[in-house]
């Protein structure tokens, strides 16, 4: 009797980029199996077409399928929420974070001012983030327009499920808190870096967190203002660890699928 070798069935990463008159709109990844493979390519393409900020005008859906041995598993990082008045007070918190976190404060001033100006040259938002190191402030990413793309990572299904209803517990559950912690957890793990910040740049969306390996990722429900529509990331980069080349190479290329949830704290005010 002929014995064949047990066949994996095969996984595929899918990567969505949105465009409206040649600048960003929106983005996703996923990592998907075979069965889901259409499914998540029709929903992320209908996301871009429904985004709020607009209807992309051109969407690219790149799907790759993955070697399964490739795939490195991963944990979420704690979510905790840490209440301020507004703005000001969000950003001075979440200043005093990225300080605990190693960042220098000339380096979270640097990213603070670069983020609420557009950090894209000309004022716009990038499609990925800034590299900033993380004593100097100097920005690292190779191209300022694109900056740099933490791409190929996803929950796990049973993963997913679980967060969905964790989440929905304390009141945080929607796309923007899942999908931050999945792209927290990756660049978290990423050699060479010690810190993230983030905000959206949906207008419609105020809230953005501080993400550090010791800290875990902690949201402050107001770093811009309703109605802004500059947003983005900066990933804190530490020299002396690896060369800038690797950190980047791991951001967007190495796969990370996300099989444990986190502890999630509930907020203690306003989400
Ligand atoms: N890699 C690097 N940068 C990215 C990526 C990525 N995969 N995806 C988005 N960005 C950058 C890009 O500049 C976007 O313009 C910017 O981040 C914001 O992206 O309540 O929704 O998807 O805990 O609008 C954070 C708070 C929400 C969630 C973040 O970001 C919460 C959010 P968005
Ligand atoms: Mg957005």
């Amino acid at each position: 009797m002929l014995i064949l070798p047990a066949m994996k069935a095969p996984i595929y990463s899918v990567r969505m980029h949105g465009c409206h008159r040649k600048s960003h709109l929106t983005g996703a990844e996923r990592i998907v199996s075979a069965a889901d493979l259409e499914t998540v390519c029709a929903e992320l393409l209908r996301r871009a077409l429904d985004h709020e900020r607009g209807r992309a005008d051109a969407v690219r859906l790149s799907v790759d399928e993955i070697d399964p041995a490739s795939v490195r598993r991963g944990r979420l990082p704690d979510l905790r929420t840490v209440p301020a008045a507004d703005v000001r007070e969000g950003r001075c918190e979440a200043r005093r974070f990225l300080c605990r976190a190693g960042v220098s404060p000339e380096a979270a001033d640097g990213a603070f001012a670069a983020l609420s100006a557009g950090a894209a040259p000309g004022g716009g938002n990038m499609r990925g983030a800034m590299i900033v190191d993380a004593d100097s402030g100097r920005r690292l990413e190779p191209d300022p327009a694109r900056g740099v793309r933490a791409s190929r990572m996803d929950l796990a299904p049973a993963a997913r499920r679980c967060l969905v209803l964790e989440l929905a517990r304390v009141g945080l559950d929607n796309a923007h808190v899942r999908e931050a912690l999945v792209l927290a957890a990756k660049v978290l793990s990423a050699p060479g870096i010690v810190a993230e910040l983030c905000w959206s740049d949906d207008p419609s969306y105020t809230a953005g967190y501080v993400a550090a390996p010791e800290l875990g990722y902690v949201r402050f429900p107001h770093l811009k203002s309703r109605g802004g529509e500059h947003g983005g990331r900066a990933f804190f980069w530490r020299a002396g660890t690896v060369p800038l080349d690797a950190t980047i190479a791991f951001l967007e290329k190495a796969v990370l699928l996300v099989d444990e949830i986190g502890r999630i704290e509930p907020p203690s005010t306003g989400v």
